[in-house]
C-alpha cells in the first residue's frame, strides 16, 4: 500500500462531484507513488454535505472548512467553491502547509490572484504544491495539439481562433444564481468559460496574450430571485427580480507575444451549443483544430504534403502512446469529460511525490486573471488594453 495523500475538499456541487470522481478513480487507472484518500468534504448545508459525502465517497463531512485545514491528517485542500471564497481558503491552506488544488478561475480579482500566487511561491520553498484546475489542458487531444505545435508540425502560428459556447441561461425565467452576481462569481461567461479558452490557447501555443480589444454584453438584465439568491437586493418595484451584474457574453481580439493574432468568444447565449469549446490554430506549415464535442479527435492539416494529398485529417486520439490514453482502454474506445479531472489529479499527485511544480501553477493562473482583467477594462473603455505584467514570470506553463 503506497503512502497516502489525504484530501479535504471544500464544496460538493458540479466541480465537487467531478473532483470526487477523479480522487476515487485516479489510483485505479494510474500507478502512482501516492494513494489518494478521500478523508473529508466540507459544505455549508449539514444535510447536503452529509448526503454528498455518502454519494461521492468521502470518509467524513463537516460544515466548517477551517476544521479541514486544522487537521494534521489532511495533506491537501481541494477548493471547489464559487470564486469569492477561493482566496480565503487557499491562503489559509497554504499558510498551514497544505497542498492546494483550486478550481478556475483562480480568484475574482487580480489583487486576490496576486496574493494567492505570492503565497504559493512562498509555500513552494517548503515543498508545498499548488495547482489551478484548468482541466481542458488534460484532454489527450489538447495535450497532443501542444506537442505537435512544439514539434513544429504547423510552423509559425499566425491565427488563434477560440470559442466557448453554452446556452444554459437563454430563458429569461432562469433564476438569479450565484454565477450571475459579480460579488460571488467575479464575472460571467468571461471568467467562467472565457478563462478556459485563454488558458488553453496559451497552453497549446506556448504564447501569452499581451493586448486585447473587447466587448461584453448582458442580454437579460434582471432575473427571478430564488432561495439561492438570498440576501440579494430585489428590484425596488417588488417584482421579485434581481439585477444580473455580470456579462452574458464576452468577445475580444488579442495579440500574443509570439506574433500570433487571435479571436475569442465566450457566451452563455449560443442557443443550441451546450458546452462547445473549439480551438483552431493556423500556421505557416499547417493547421490544428480541436472541438470538445468531439474530444477524442484532433484535426490536422499538413501543408508540407504534396498539394494533391493535402486535406484536414482526423486523428483519433486513442492510441496507447497518446497522452494519458495508455491508462484507459484499447484504441478507438474513447474517454469523457470526467477523465480530464482524473488526469489533473494524476499530474498533481505525481508533482507532489516528485517535488515538482504542478502546472498550471498559481502564477500561470494569475496570468489568466490578468488577461480577464484586461478584457474587462477594454470592454469598459472600448480601447485596446495591455495585459498587466505578472509580478513573477509564470512558472511551468
Ligand atoms: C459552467 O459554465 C461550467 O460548469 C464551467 O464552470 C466549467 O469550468 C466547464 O467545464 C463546464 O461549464
Amino acid at each position: 500500500m503506497s503512502e497516502q495523500l489525504r484530501v479535504g475538499m471544500v464544496g460538493y456541487a458540479f466541480m465537487g462531484a467531478a473532483h470526487s470522481t477523479a480522487w476515487r478513480t485516479v489510483n485505479r487507472a494510474f500507478d502512482l507513488p501516492l494513494s489518494a484518500r478521500m478523508t473529508a468534504v466540507s459544505g455549508r448545508s449539514p444535510e447536503g454535505v452529509a448526503a454528498a459525502a455518502a454519494k461521492l465517497g468521502w470518509d467524513e463531512h463537516t460544515t466548517d472548512w477551517r476544521s479541514l485545514i486544522a487537521r494534521d491528517d489532511i495533506d491537501l485542500i481541494d477548493i471547489c467553491t464559487p470564486g469569492d471564497t477561493h482566496a480565503e481558503i487557499a491562503l489559509a491552506a497554504l499558510a498551514a502547509g497544505k497542498h492546494v488544488l483550486c478550481e478556475k478561475p483562480l480568484a475574482n480579482t487580480v489583487a486576490e490572484a496576486r496574493e494567492m500566487a505570492a503565497a504559493a511561491a512562498q509555500a513552494a520553498s517548503s515543498g508545498v504544491r499548488a495547482m489551478c484546475g484548468f482541466n481542458y489542458r488534460r484532454v489527450p487531444a489538447v495535450a497532443l495539439m501542444r506537442q505537435m505545435v512544439r514539434d513544429g508540425r504547423i510552423g509559425e502560428i499566425r491565427h488563434v481562433r477560440a470559442t466557448y459556447l453554452q446556452d444554459w441561461i437563454i430563458d429569461p425565467q432562469f433564476p438569479l444564481v450565484w454565477r450571475l452576481r459579480k460579488e460571488l462569481a467575479g464575472s460571467g461567461a468571461l471568467g467562467d468559460i472565457g478563462a478556459h479558452i485563454i488558458d488553453l490557447t496559451q497552453f497549446v501555443t506556448g504564447q501569452s496574450i499581451t493586448t486585447v480589444s473587447a466587448l461584453t454584453e448582458t442580454f437579460i438584465k434582471q432575473r427571478p430571485l430564488t432561495s439561492g439568491s438570498a440576501g440579494l437586493a430585489a428590484s425596488s418595484d417588488g417584482s421579485g427580480l434581481g439585477d444580473v451584474t455580470v456579462d452574458d457574453a464576452a468577445l475580444f481580439l488579442a495579440k500574443l507575444d509570439g506574433g500570433a493574432v487571435a479571436t475569442y468568444e465566450a457566451t452563455r447565449f449560443a442557443t443550441g451549443r451546450k458546452n462547445a469549446l473549439r480551438v483552431e490554430l493556423n500556421g505557416s506549415l499547417g493547421s490544428l483544430a480541436f472541438d470538445f464535442e468531439r474530444q477524442n479527435e484532433l484535426e490536422f492539416y499538413d501543408a508540407a504534403l504534396p498539394t494533391t494529398e493535402q486535406g484536414f485529417s482526423r486523428i483519433l486520439v486513442t492510441e496507447a502512446d497518446h497522452p494519458y490514453i495508455g491508462a484507459w482502454w484499447p484504441p478507438g474506445h474513447g474517454i469523457g469529460y470526467e477523465h480530464t479531472f482524473t488526469h489533473e489529479v494524476r499530474d498533481l499527485i505525481e508533482a507532489i511525490a516528485t517535488g515538482q511544480q504542478p502546472t498550471p501553477s498559481f502564477a500561470d493562473a494569475l496570468q489568466v486573471q490578468l488577461v480577464l482583467d484586461a478584457v474587462s477594462r477594454s470592454a469598459e473603455s472600448a480601447q485596446w488594453t495591455s495585459v498587466e505584467p505578472a509580478l513573477e514570470p509564470a512558472l511551468g506553463g
